[in-house]
């Protein structure tokens, strides 16, 4: 406790001796003590762009995890500095589709495809990543034709996609393009996985030829720990429960929700709801929680009754927050993260194609 109002003594400090020459970005996913101190809180495409609301400020501390300040620091102007407080926030999902392995499916891809456009003008195939992705594999997709997405608009830039290709890559989540893609008519044999521990991915020939999705293995381990069960047990508990998940739940979890939706979605849905609704909500247990504190007229839990956290948000401690924040008052950068400038204008086409692919 003690240590806890200390630091957070510290963190006011820095912010004060700092003023307008720091913005604090805190995603949704991060615990009160990180947040309380935030400028701006939301998803990582929504923190990305309320860092360019403010251009006068020279430092940008991402709360969030390193492909989220990687988006930034792409999306920022060149003077600005972005600064993850602890370097070993990662994402385990963002992980699965290292640069390497996706080069080495790509070849197989072409070696089977090749790399004529058909009669339609089509692609053989149209890489298209989550947000969720390091800088590394948007730049694939910005040097490819390709694209990326966030979980609330996947359906307008796979149709985007769908338009330009014969079929679409995606990556890294399974369950995103399995559910979107799902939701849109693609029917499920025409979206083999590709594993790429195994030669094609793990799939036949054919099975590739046929496709119309091929769906990278990643997935989010905080969001693959939600179950049918649950969904019914909360449903038994409280009837009328409206059951929202994210997207990156598994398949028949999001079939059994009435719902599914984006961060964003989910609190519009849980803020434009008659007062005394019921919400079971399937997403990052500090954001459920946050959700049930600001609204107090509704009854909301978490669908999980086993605290789940996503471990690596979690690693971003108020006292790296200190840290980073007298290092910045000292004149001195720690952790920065800096993406390298080809590979920053690659990624920066495949995210400008995302905002101009319009429903
Ligand atoms: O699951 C995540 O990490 C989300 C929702 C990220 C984001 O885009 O804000
Ligand atoms: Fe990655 Fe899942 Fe954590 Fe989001 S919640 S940062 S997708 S591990």
């Amino acid at each position: 406790r003690a240590g806890e109002v200390e630091l957070e003594a510290r963190i006011l400090a820095a912010k004060e001796a700092m003023g307008e020459r720091l913005v604090i970005l805190g995603h949704f996913y991060q615990r009160d003590e990180v947040v309380k101190h935030a400028d701006f809180v939301g998803d990582s495409f929504q923190l990305a762009n309320a860092a360019l609301t403010r251009p006068d400020a020279e430092a940008i501390v991402f709360c969030g995890v390193h492909f989220m300040a990687e988006t930034a620091d792409i999306l920022s102007s060149p003077d600005q500095t972005v600064i993850l407080p602890n370097l070993a926030a990662g994402c385990s999902m963002a992980d699965m589709a290292d640069a390497d392995s996706v080069a080495d499916c790509w070849e197989q891809l072409e070696e089977l495809f090749g790399t004529e456009p058909d009669d339609a003008g089509r692609q053989p195939v149209i890489p298209v990543t989550y947000m969720n992705s390091s800088a590394a594999l948007k730049a694939f997709c910005g040097r490819h034709g390709g694209i990326v997405c966030t979980s609330s608009n996947a359906a307008t830039v796979l149709d985007w996609a769908f338009e330009r290709g014969q079929r679409v890559l995606f990556f890294p989540d399974q369950h995103l393009g399995r559910n979107t893609a799902k939701a849109m008519g693609v029917p499920l044999e025409r979206m083999p996985m590709w594993n790429p521990r195994k030669v094609l991915g793990g799939n036949t020939e054919q099975e590739l030829l046929d496709s119309q999705v091929i769906l990278w293995h990643g997935f989010c381990s905080v969001h693959k720990r939600f179950t049918v069960n649950q969904i019914e047990k909360a449903r038994a508990d409280y009837p009328g429960v409206r059951v929202i998940v994210h997207p990156e739940c598994p398949m028949p979890v999001v079939d059994a929700a009435d719902e599914a939706g984006s961060t964003d979605y989910i609190r519009k849905a849980i803020a434009a709801a008659e007062p005394g609704s019921v919400f079971a909500v399937g997403t990052e247990i500090n954001m459920v929680n946050r959700l049930a504190a600001e609204h107090p007229e509704h009854t909301i839990f978490c669908l999980d009754p086993v605290i789940c956290p996503c471990s690596t948000m979690y690693r971003i401690h108020p006292g790296y927050l200190a840290w980073v924040l007298e290092g910045l008052v000292a004149g001195v950068v720690r952790n920065q993260i800096g993406v390298d400038s080809d590979v920053a204008s690659d990624a920066r086409v495949a995210l400008e194609r995302m905002l101009a692919a319009k429903p």
